[in-house]
């Protein structure tokens, strides 16, 4: 079965005014579409076109030289959209609470030393890419950036927060001013499906 584009969980305007709707509209319809379109093509005929997502990332190692690059970009691109349109809410924002608040707070000191970190590996990642916080191998909190639509999934990290810093995630309205973005991005962080990952990745 071919991979699929995921519908928005919610409509394009759901995350006004930070996040805009001609932005989420362009991002998804046409951005996350055309890694989906493209990673078909790679794969098609092949064995690894009815692999789950998450398993044809962790085994990129085992793909033919001539399919790995364009898996690592548009799978990447897939896996990490899917996530990260479930890791906003229109009633999301503000501060964590439960287990993952404690765990943010223990790994960064408190919230405010967390956002900053998060803050400047977004502002820092030079061109394109990701800012993430994930669930490394012994189970610690982490934040790092990935290049490009390189997912953490490839590394045997496990992703629960991530934030597009690609210029087409905010380019229409916040131009070249990405720090603005970022800003924008902790009013709509959508924790509860945080937690959940969270308590996922820790088993
Ligand atoms: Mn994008």
């Amino acid at each position: 079965m071919a991979f699929t584009l995921p519908d928005l969980p919610y409509s394009f305007d759901a995350l006004e005014p930070h996040i805009d709707a001609k932005t989420m509209e362009i991002h998804h319809d046409k951005h996350h579409a055309a890694y989906v379109k493209k990673l078909n093509e790679a794969v098609e005929g092949t064995e690894f076109a009815d692999m789950d997502i998450i398993e044809l990332l962790k085994n990129i190692d085992k793909l033919p030289d001539d399919k790995r690059q364009a898996v690592i970009n548009h799978g990447g691109g897939h896996v990490n959209h899917t996530l990260f349109w479930e890791l906003m809410s229109s009633d999301g924002g503000g501060e964590p609470t439960g287990a993952i608040a404690e765990a943010v707070n223990s790994k960064f000191g408190s919230f405010k030393d967390f956002k900053e970190q998060l803050s400047n590996a977004a502002a820092t990642r030079f061109g394109s890419g990701w800012a993430w916080l994930i669930v490394n191998s012994d189970g610690e909190l982490e934040i790092i950036s990935t290049a490009n639509q390189d997912s953490p999934l490839m590394d045997n990290k496990k992703p629960i927060l991530g934030l597009d810093v690609w210029e087409h995630a905010y380019y229409l309205k916040y131009q070249n001013k990405r720090p603005e973005y970022v800003e924008a991005f902790f009013n709509v962080i959508n924790w509860k499906k945080v937690e959940e990952l969270f308590n996922e990745a820790k088993q």
